[in-house]
């Protein structure tokens, strides 16, 4: 059986979905999963570095883009980066996600910000600039799977039947802050109320009924299923310029950039796409192991 920072979730049958919110949440359905475990908390910069070292894993972020999937470009731009987002000075167009996303030359899962930066004190963030073949990756190595998107909100909503947020209705019971979110007006204005602008260690937040943490925000996180709906007219504030094709999966969990004027989605009903080759600043996994 698992052993490390595992919880055991009990499988059943559940309310899947939103109403209330955003139309790809739609209809709430009842879908049932088998029991399985999954992690405690997203796999951390420390757990990924284990990764590495012992397969000499290479990212998709630190890899140059092949050129073939990108015949428009010139090549000296296909380098190897990531998506990074950056607080833009004032309000601006929200449709418009170049104004806090920018493909930056270097960033990778050692490096958040590129160049220049680091995870020294950050051991215990959850990994970010991971594509989907990198989560894939690791949870092979680990002897572990990736979730479903069923398996996943069923875990993200610790027990509660139907509830909005993972721990219930209200959004800062007795105004305890419960996830790491963007309080204030996106993208500009980030008023810190959780105490942090960026990534925070996993744990820092109290965990759901289950006792896990993090499900939403923080990062977003990779599951196995498609996306088979249009994506959401609202897109939120996922950066999906970098990924190629149609292929899109399902990602959870919101991240620290979801504000409530723009982007209510660190709830368990929430979800958005992604395509696989795409890495970002805000954007993680964490695994799961059936039987
Ligand atoms: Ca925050």
């Amino acid at each position: 059986m698992p052993v490390d920072d595992m919880v055991e979730v009990p499988g059943g049958s559940f309310l899947m979905g939103s109403d209330r919110f955003y139309p790809e949440e739609r209809p709430v359905r009842r879908a049932t999963v088998e029991p399985f475990a999954i992690d405690a908390h997203a796999v951390t910069v420390a757990e990924f570095r284990r990764f590495v070292k012992a397969t000499g894993h290479v990212t998709v972020a630190e890899r140059a883009p092949d050129p073939a999937d990108f015949p428009d470009a010139d090549p000296k731009q296909l380098v190897p980066g990531s998506l990074v987002f950056h607080p833009s000075r004032g309000p601006v167009d929200l449709r418009d996600f170049r104004n806090w996303w920018s493909y930056r030359p270097g960033a990778a899962w050692r490096a958040p910000e590129g160049p220049g930066s680091n995870t020294y004190e950050r051991a215990r963030h959850p990994v970010t600039h991971v594509a989907y073949e990198d989560a894939q990756a690791y949870a092979a190595w680990a002897g572990k799977a990736l979730p479903t998107e069923t398996e996943w909100e069923f875990a993200a909503r610790g027990g509660l039947e139907g509830a909005t947020y993972a721990w219930g209705e209200e959004f800062a019971p007795d105004g305890q802050m419960m996830a790491n979110t963007w309080q204030g007006e996106f993208p500009w204005q980030n008023l810190l109320q959780d105490g942090y602008a960026g990534t925070s260690p996993v744990g820092a937040f109290p965990p759901n009924g289950y006792g896990l943490h993090d499900m939403t925000g923080n990062v977003w996180e990779w599951t196995v299923d498609a996306f088979e709906s249009a994506p959401s007219a609202a897109p939120c504030c996922g950066g999906a310029a970098a990924g190629t094709g149609e292929r899109r999966l399902v990602i959870k969990g919101g991240s620290h950039l979801c504000a409530p004027s723009y982007c209510l989605r660190y709830r368990p009903a929430a979800r958005q796409s992604e395509t696989p080759d795409t890495s970002t600043s805000h954007l993680g996994f964490r695994c799961v192991v059936r039987g």
